[in-house]
């Protein structure tokens, strides 16, 4: 088989940039280790920035998500039993959207699918070779074939644990990680919504977030020992550990109702530098990982991605590969931006079993700057959005 770019990984980014590549009249092929409706159920991130959801417009792929996507204008901030509302619009002009990631992956799967594109799902074995040359090629099984896929380019979109990243040349590599020592737990109730916006709540027993899905469907988290086991916790032991973490003084609770998924993830700020070597590339997060405080994982995923694909675009046509040549600079600016951003959140708002005394006060007074001060509620607000 012979292709111009050869995708590992139908996430956001390797679905994403297989559409753009399309619209931009190159080929592409996607190899997804996991069948379509595993990719399409999987419960995962739920916040896009508004450049994220513009990019979806124009690349034609925004109808369901308009449609069933909601506009949040805000968030709120929550600490010490009060609420504060950070006004998203009105201090940075934009918004947010909150549609789940899986959503997205169904639509742009449609979109492959409605043009004819070359998805392989259920594949074993992939493996990358001549990755120096300019015939980079792909070997992978599927349904029990041995496939050799010759490319001009390999774009590895295969998320943390792929076969991309560890496949770079390791010479002149730089990584750099922290992890976290708690994870979030994260369910999916079967309920109205408790709030119009979402909540950030920061306690002493730990961080908790309300999110939503839809008006019958909502997604909370709250921080736990990523150690922990799903099984330890019944859904008495949940909506007692909510209400603790998100008691206020004006009497608001969060509406309980029918827990169907329950599951853990652990924290982790990850940056794997060069995103390139050769003909490969790497998008998303197979180079880079932020905890999910921010909201941000998806959305740079979707920021590579129109990179990368502005880089083939001007390689394709008009020869120049100096854009693919800055690939790893250009990214990694906006990566390092959300890469802060997240671990400030992460910092403000969860609690540190290691933590004196003293650096409590100090992360209560940082909330008070942050929600008493316009100037710093205007950063975390720019970040927030993407204004970047
Ligand atoms: P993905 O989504 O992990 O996709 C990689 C795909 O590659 C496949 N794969 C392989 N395929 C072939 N061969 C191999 N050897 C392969 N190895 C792996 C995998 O099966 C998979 O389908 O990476 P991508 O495309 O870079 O997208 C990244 C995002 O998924 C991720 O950053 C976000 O989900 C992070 N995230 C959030 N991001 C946001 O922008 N906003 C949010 O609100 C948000 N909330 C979250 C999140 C992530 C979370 N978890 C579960 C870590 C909330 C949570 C709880
Ligand atoms: C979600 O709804 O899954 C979500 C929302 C905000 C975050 C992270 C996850 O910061």
């Amino acid at each position: 088989m012979r292709t111009q770019v050869a995708i590992i990984g139908a996430g956001p980014a390797g679905l994403l940039l297989s559409h753009l590549l399309h619209l931009q009249g190159i080929e592409s092929v996607v190899l997804e280790s996991r069948s379509r409706e595993d990719i399409e159920s999987t419960i995962r991130a739920g916040v896009l920035e508004q450049g994220t959801m513009d990019l979806l417009n124009e690349a034609g792929v925004g109808d369901r998500m308009r449609a069933e996507g909601a506009l949040h204008h805000g968030f709120e901030l929550a600490y010490a039993g009060r609420r504060h509302r950070i006004d998203l619009r009105e201090l940075t002009g934009k918004s947010i959207s909150v549609y789940a990631q899986h959503e997205v992956i169904k639509d742009l799967v449609a979109a492959r699918v409605a043009a004819d594109g070359q998805l392989f799902f259920g594949v074993r074995d992939v493996a990358l070779h001549g990755l120096d040359g300019a015939r980079p090629s792909v070997t992978f099984t599927h349904a029990g074939q041995a496939q050799r896929i010759e490319a001009d380019f390999i774009a590895g979109c295969d998320g943390f644990h792929g076969v991309a990243r560890p496949a770079m040349p390791q010479a002149g590599r730089e990584d750099y990680q922290r992890v976290y020592p708690f994870g979030w737990f994260g369910i999916l109730v079967e309920a109205p919504p408790s709030s119009e916006e979402l909540i950030y709540a920061r306690h002493e027993r730990g961080f908790a977030l309300v999110s939503t899905r839809s008006p019958t469907v909502q997604r909370m988290y709250f921080q736990c020992d990523p150690k922990d086991s799903v099984d330890n916790w019944s859904d008495d032991r949940i909506w007692a550990e909510l209400h603790a973490r998100l008691e206020n003084r004006d009497g608001w609770r969060v509406t309980e109702g029918r827990i169907f998924q329950k599951n853990i993830v652990p924290m982790r700020s990850f940056v794997s530098t060069p995103m390139q070597s050769g003909r490969l590339f790497l998008a998303g997060d197979a180079a880079h990982i932020v905890p999910p405080t921010g909201a941000k994982g998806m959305n740079l995923a979707v920021s590579d991605v129109r990179l990368l694909a502005a880089g083939l675009d001007d390689f394709y046509r008009r020869g120049s590969s100096e854009r693919l040549d800055r690939y790893t600079d250009d990214a990694l600016k906006r990566v390092w931006r959300a890469e802060y951003f997240s671990w400030w959140m992460t910092s403000m708002l969860h609690t540190f079993a290691d933590a004196s005394p003293f650096q409590r006060e100090l992360q209560r007074a940082e909330l008070d700057n942050v929600v008493g001060s316009r100037a710093l509620a205007t950063a975390l607000a720019e970040n927030y959005v993407g204004a970047f």
